[in-house]
């Protein structure tokens, strides 16, 4: 059907929404209006281009109509604000989503029909802002989606990375990165605001005073300056008329040109200054889970936080309150510890600026500030030598050491029979190189600390925080991880969207727990027709995405089993290739073998500087080129890697997935939420008991979901036994097989040690992410899926009991368990 039929079937009608400022002209003539005015090219006729800049300037100005009255009505309604301060924001394409939630999509579908074009052609102009590494910075997108849509009175803080996340390419079966300059063409959905502009200190010196009240005072000069300047995206709620805004700063230099050296004749000298100030926001640091501890990126972080909290003063002062009423007026979360350093910045504004005392900053910033922690990777709990902090920010080092002597003298008195205890809750960890331990101010800091799915919260409780619990009891509460249904749902998945709103109505995209009704659904032999085809359209979407990009043709109706996520040991996409070699061999062995087809995807990049990841891609590559060409095996198995995983791509392959892998090692994978996309979408999950996927097992019941393997106390008590990979090679002769051939030349004629860091990581290094302990019993629940599939009945069935049983994990749910157990908020809609 032509889209433009159905899609008043889908959604909210759209009077209930329209806000203040709607307006006489058509989307279509505000966008030639803009081709012409704004763009400056003639509007006589359109291209997709012109088609998409229009487009997209006519929406905008939609958006900020409402975000305008948004605002005043927050000074109006003197509302509680909420500032979400984090690194990295992952939105996606936005024209889609923006249209969708503004109730703009018929217009723009029936504007390009006028001029011979589509949605689907034009959305392709547009470029993915990749500024995030994936769970992280999904998450807050997700979140602010979810913000909007409930009307809160919310602020998004990062930084306007120049350039993104790098675009992955193979070349030769290896990823290659290269720079990904999204703002090339500039971007209009950010509006740069060259008034909102403020100097932001590195280095200097401290200097010390007396006030009149003969107190000690403090005052941090001179070093460099760098300015900070705001450039906001919009986020609209899904029909609501409310608009909420991400601030992004972008470093700008403090001087234009340093004028002596210019007049000197030195020109290149007096642009370098300029250049460097300019760094701060150029680029994303590339590593999901294991930060970088380089200079710029404390820099990094130290610049947006110092910014995001001056304007939140700012705001804050027009209300001409007294300071103990900031955190009644507003409330800061940190998107884990990145944003960590707005602990001592704000003390340090309140101290040295506000000429508050001590206890009175203390109290407002313990009230202030809430913090979220996304992993328990060792290596991924940030730390800053304290050398490197003292140097580029001197006031808050010693700020650091004030909180810390205040908190052991009070842990000293608490828990007089533990003198071991302050050593390890200190803020500041001992050795050689004394570093400042992120996670620990952070928590030390803040009124709440929570985790992001049920496991991961016990983790913090039982193992990471465990000190901390018995010195801050209430602190510590879990919030489980959730996706927005608009983007993941709604949107990416329009067959679906459309069956669920014709059988439910459409009040499932704001209310996601509808979806329960469609259990009353599974008999109706009609219903799970139209399910499965609404599926098969899908995965003839991604067929065809597969054979223009890859040039491999796979069968729609093989299984469709996908991994898609960062390249990491923990995630143990190894397991996954070693099984793939494993069924590759089988089949060869029964060249009249009786089985599904099977498709198997990988999508996900690697950090740059973590050659592990990249060699697992590599691998992964090899066996597909393997694979794929071996006459013998390519009617029943393809194995597909899809270079440069990001949002759009996800959109596409997450309602095309039969089989979803979450398989990290038990206790390492604090929630995920590729999980949860996948099973809203009607996916079914193969998984350990990690993270989220324990609670996806809950909701969608036990029948419905493949989990298998070793759980975390499982994994513990392996470990503390004493774990020995080779007893696995040496019992399972089907592994040892597989491990022999990574071990040679056969994915790689003429190379046999290509892959020997890999297998020596997996035997001599004592196989850290217990990949050959889980092998055989991930290996029969593939083989219980490859029968079950056959069933379709049973598999469909399975399916919609999947996407009925999802409906708690939409973010929305997520952001009311905030707003009730943390932030204590009021919608304004
Ligand atoms: O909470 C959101 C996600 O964050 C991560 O991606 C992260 O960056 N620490 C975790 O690895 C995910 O498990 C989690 O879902």
């Amino acid at each position: 059907k032509d889209v433009k039929d159905y899609l008043h079937l889908l959604d909210k009608p759209l009077d209930e929404f329209e806000a203040p400022g709607a307006r006489n002209s058509t989307l279509g003539e505000d966008a030639l209006w803009h081709v012409l005015y704004s763009l400056g090219q003639d509007n006589t006729y359109l291209n997709k281009r012109k088609a998409y800049w229009g487009l997209v300037l006519a929406v905008r100005d939609r958006m900020l109509e409402k975000w305008t009255a948004v605002q005043r009505k927050y000074y109006a309604n003197d509302d509680k604000r909420l500032y979400y301060l984090s690194l990295e924001f992952l939105p996606g394409k936005f024209l889609r989503g923006n249209l969708l939630a503004l109730g703009l999509e018929n217009e723009a579908h029936e504007f390009l029909h006028e001029h011979d074009l589509s949605l689907d052609e034009i959305v392709d102009e547009e470029c993915e802002p990749g500024l995030g590494n994936g769970g992280l910075g999904r998450l807050a997108s997700c979140y602010m989606d979810s913000m909007a849509t409930l009307g809160l009175p919310a602020y998004g803080y990062g930084i306007r990375y120049s350039y993104g996340l790098f675009r992955q390419e193979i070349r030769n079966g290896h990823q290659v990165e290269q720079p990904d300059n999204w703002l090339h063409e500039g971007s209009h959905w950010l509006i740069p605001r060259p008034h909102n502009l403020f100097p932001i200190r590195f280095y200097g010196t401290v200097n010390e005073w007396l006030d009149d009240d003969g107190m000690l005072r403090h005052d941090w000069r001179g070093g460099d300056l760098v300015m900070a300047m705001a450039n906001d995206m919009y986020v609209p709620g899904y029909r609501n008329g409310h608009v909420n805004s991400i601030r992004l700063w972008e470093a700008r230099p403090h001087k234009e040109f340093v004028l002596s050296s210019f007049n000197a004749g030195d020109y290149i000298g007096s642009v370098q200054e300029k250049i460097s100030d300019e760094n701060i926001s150029m680029v994303l640091y590339p590593s999901d889970d294991a930060p970088e501890g380089k200079t710029l990126r404390l820099k990094q972080q130290y610049f947006f936080v110092a910014a995001t909290m001056r304007d939140m003063v700012r705001r804050f002062k027009k209300l001409n309150k007294p300071w103990d009423q900031l955190p009644e007026k507003n409330v800061v979360q940190l998107n884990e510890t990145h944003p960590a350093i707005a602990i001592p910045e704000l003390m340090r504004m309140l101290l040295d600026e506000e000429l508050l005392g001590w206890e009175e900053a203390w109290c407002i910033c313990q009230k202030l500030f809430a913090y979220t922690n996304h992993t328990i990777l060792p290596e991924a709990l940030e730390t800053w030598p304290v050398k490197l902090i003292e140097r580029l920010l001197p006031r808050h080092m010693q700020i650091i050491y004030e909180i810390n002597r205040r908190f052991l003298e009070e842990v000293r008195l608490h828990f007089r029979d533990e003198p071991e205890l302050p050593s390890r809750v200190s803020l500041i960890s001992a050795g050689p190189e004394q570093r400042v331990r992120m996670s620990h101010l952070a928590i030390v800091g803040s009124f709440s600390v929570n985790g992001v799915s049920s496991l991961h919260t016990q983790i913090l409780k039982d193992r990471v925080f465990h000190d901390f619990i018995r010195i801050f009891p209430d602190r510590f509460n879990n919030k489980t991880n959730g996706i927005t249904p608009r983007r993941w749902l709604r949107q990416c998945n329009v067959p679906l969207s459309w069956l669920l709103s014709e059988h439910l109505g459409c009040n499932w995209i704001t209310d996601l727990t509808q979806l329960k009704k469609l259990r009353e659904l599974v008999d109706d032999v009609e219903f799970r027709h139209d399910w499965e085809q609404c599926r098969l359209t899908n995965k003839k979407r991604l067929a065809d995405y597969i054979e223009k990009v890859n040039g491999i043709t796979v069968n729609p109706h093989s299984i469709f089993d996908v991994q898609v996520k960062r390249f990491h040991e923990y995630k143990r996409q190894l397991l996954n290739i070693l099984h793939i070699i494993s069924l590759y061999n089988n089949i060869r062995r029964n060249p009249d073998v009786k089985m599904q087809p099977c498709t198997f995807i990988f999508g996900g990049k690697a950090a740059p500087s973590y050659q592990m990841a990249k060699d697992i891609i590599y691998l992964i590559n090899c066996v597909a080129r393997r694979v794929n060409s071996d006459p013998h095996t390519r009617n029943f198995l393809k194995v597909i890697f899809l270079a440069n995983y990001n949002v759009s791509l996800a959109q596409l392959l997450v309602p095309a997935t039969d089989v979803s892998e979450q398989i990290s090692t038990a206790g390492y994978e604090a929630s995920g939420t590729g999980n949860m996309k996948f099973a809203l979408n009607g996916a079914l999950t193969i998984g350990t008991r990690d993270g989220a996927n324990i609670e996806i097992g809950e909701r969608v019941g036990d029948g419905n979901i493949y989990l298998f393997g070793l759980c975390e106390k499982e994994v513990l008590a392996l470990r503390r036994r004493g774990y020995d990979p080779w007893e696995f090679y040496k019992n399972d002769s089907e592994l040892r097989e597989v491990l022999d051939m990574i071990n040679s030349d056969q994915f790689t004629p003429g190379d046999s040690t290509a892959f020997s860091s890999i297998f020596n990581s997996l035997l001599t290094g004592g196989d850290p992410f217990m990949v050959l302990a889980d092998y055989r019993a991930y290996v029969e629940t593939h083989k219980r899926i490859s029968h079950e599939y056959v069933d379709r009945d049973l598999w469909i069935k399975k399916s919609i009991m999947n996407t009925a049983g999802m409906g708690y994990f939409s973010s929305d749910r997520a952001v009311k368990e905030y707003i009730d157990g943390i932030w204590s908020l009021e919608p304004d809609v």
